[in-house]
């Protein structure tokens, strides 16, 4: 599949790189990465990039803000995501061929050449595959890049994602250019004092039941603190992890258009039906939905905490 991506990128001359909104680490990584290479290895070729951004654009590299006519006669690597829920829009339905190269459960309806490796720790990790296999040039900034993303998805080798491969991967990249002091370091974030006393927050309102805690945040709650709903969510779900006696814990943030944000996570057993269920997806023990009303809440736990007994 790899040689059939390669044929795809060397018969386009126009090639959008894009990724899922509020990218992360690994969203950025992944195309960035790939962004790098085929820049190098193709410098008569328009390669551009699409997205929203935030500040985990650790190179500030500026998107292409590209319009939907923009995409026509292209082809589309869509990177790090492979389901509609966390697209920006669907302009790359104007694209002439699309490639997926994502590492999250998904069986998408769309894409001419679908590479999804859900066993892999990151979508980054499965670029720098492609591209050392191919034979693409990594360089410096790319390998950068893609270490970042690894280091990013895999919270620094610790989730079960991590592999052999995992390392291999980082082998290369190292070999490659990537300084890994240099990039833990960008990867540092500081906080603002609003943001910690967040924190504090969330870690004195969990809610348990059964085996699963939980935190609910209002709009009103998360503006008192100046955070958004995104932080709320993704920026603190990991807070309630490692309470004896739970096995999984989720956060629900209520967006400013009053939907609800729900993250999943589990410590061993794999909870991602939960997340289809209501609608969402992601990994087995990482993953998430949003959900129209506060009623559905009680339900979600009710339907993880019966999953995560299934075989007890
Ligand atoms: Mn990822």
């Amino acid at each position: 599949m790899f040689d059939q991506i390669y044929a795809l990128i060397k018969s386009f001359e126009k090639i959008i790189i894009i990724r899922h909104m509020n990218p992360d680490y690994d969203a950025y990584g992944s195309q960035f990465g790939l962004y790098y290479a085929l820049k190098e290895a193709f410098p008569n070729k328009t390669i551009l990039l699409d997205g929203d951004d935030n500040d985990s654009n650790f190179y500030n590299v500026k998107m292409d803000h590209l319009s939907e006519k923009d995409y026509e006669n292209s082809l589309v690597i869509l990177v790090d995501q492979s389901s509609l829920l966390m697209l920006k829009d669907e302009n790359f339905r104007r694209a002439s061929k699309m490639i997926i190269i994502d590492h999250h459960e998904s069986t998408p309806d769309f894409g001419d050449v679908v590479l999804i490796r859900p066993n892999y720790s990151s979508a980054s990790e499965l670029v720098t595959e492609f591209l050392f296999t191919e034979g693409l040039p990594i360089t410096e900034q790319s390998a950068n890049a893609l270490f970042i993303g690894i280091v990013g998805d895999s919270n620094r080798f610790l989730y079960s994602g991590t592999s052999a491969n995992t390392f291999k991967m980082c082998e290369i990249l190292i070999e490659s250019g990537a300084d890994i002091i240099a990039d833990y370091k960008i990867m540092q974030k500081e906080e603002t004092e609003n943001q910690k006393r967040f924190k504090g927050f969330i870690l004195s309102s969990f809610i348990i039941e059964g085996d699963v805690a939980y935190n609910i945040v209002s709009k009103e709650e998360r503006s008192k603190y100046g955070i958004d709903a995104f932080f709320s969510s993704r920026g603190s779900v990991n807070l309630l992890s490692g309470i004896i006696n739970t096995k999984a814990f989720v956060n629900f943030t209520e967006t400013d258009d009053s939907k609800y944000y729900v993250e999943i996570r589990s410590k061993e057993i794999p909870v991602v039906n939960v997340a289809k269920a209501f609608g969402g997806g992601g990994h087995e023990l990482a993953c998430g939905t949003t959900i129209g009303s506060f009623g559905q809440i009680s339900n979600i736990i009710k339907a993880l905490n019966e999953e995560v007994n299934k075989s007890a």
